[in-house]
């Protein structure tokens, strides 16, 4: 599986989308002991870890040059929200770039479509149901978000999700970070800890989804565990 993250930006110390796929790169999916995927932790996963320019142009080509390499049968592309209280499951990508601020090359696209010709938005087929519900099982405060914003996370999204429309076997999603907070009651953001264990709940949950694929509709479905 691949799990992307983003290089360094704005003025954020520690970026989880940065911290989480290099943990899960170093660590696995599985040391977790209140794991109850039922997966047999002999499922061997390869995690390989990439780090994304904050930008429109470069992001999507070097996440594509990346899949192309490893050919995953899972992909994970991960973002920080600073607006998000919690981890947030993305439900779908749309077609639109509109920055408030410039990305890493100095562009800042206002309201245009990323692709042309392109539908309004993908559903992701990550089955976000059973992973809210597994979420809420380990604690893990999180909730369902329909965009990943505007910017260079939603792009990528958008690009990523077009890229697997002919590639059924492969599941893609969007998750999206809250910023770091150590204070177990503050309002907004998570331990860095928690954010690296919602990284690998994630993953195992897609996996064991990728084992026992359901017939039914993801986003509706109270999805079976
Ligand atoms: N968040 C930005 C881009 C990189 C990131 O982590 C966004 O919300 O688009």
């Amino acid at each position: 599986m691949v799990i992307s993250g983003f290089d360094p930006y704005e003025d954020v110390t520690i970026n989880p989308a940065f911290e989480v796929p290099k943990a899960l790169q170093e660590r696995g999916i599985w040391d977790d002991s209140q794991d109850s995927t039922n997966l047999s932790q002999d499922v061997e996963v390869n995690v390989h870890a990439v780090n994304i320019p904050v930008s429109f142009a470069k992001a999507w080509p070097l996440l594509r040059e990346t899949l192309e390499a490893t050919k995953p049968d899972i992909v994970i592309a991960t973002g920080l929200k600073h607006s998000a209280r919690s981890v947030m499951l993305e439900r779908c990508a749309t077609n639109l770039m509109d920055a408030a601020k410039p990305d890493a090359d100095n562009a800042t696209p206002r309201r245009m479509p990323i692709d042309e010709h392109g539908p309004a938005a993908y559903w992701t087929r990550l089955p976000l149901r059973a992973i809210l519900r597994y979420f809420a099982k380990q604690g893990i405060p999180s909730s369902l978000s329909s965009d990943a914003g505007t910017y260079v996370c939603n792009s990528l999204f958008y690009s990523l999700l077009h890229w697997t429309v002919n590639r059924e076997n492969v599941l893609a999603g969007f998750v999206s970070f809250p910023p770091i907070n150590d204070d177990p009651h503050a309002e907004r953001g998570l331990s860095l800890d928690q954010q690296i264990k919602a990284g690998q709940a994630v993953v195992r949950k897609a996996v064991w989804y990728y084992l026992h694929p359901s017939s039914g509709n993801i986003l509706l479905d109270e999805a079976r565990d």
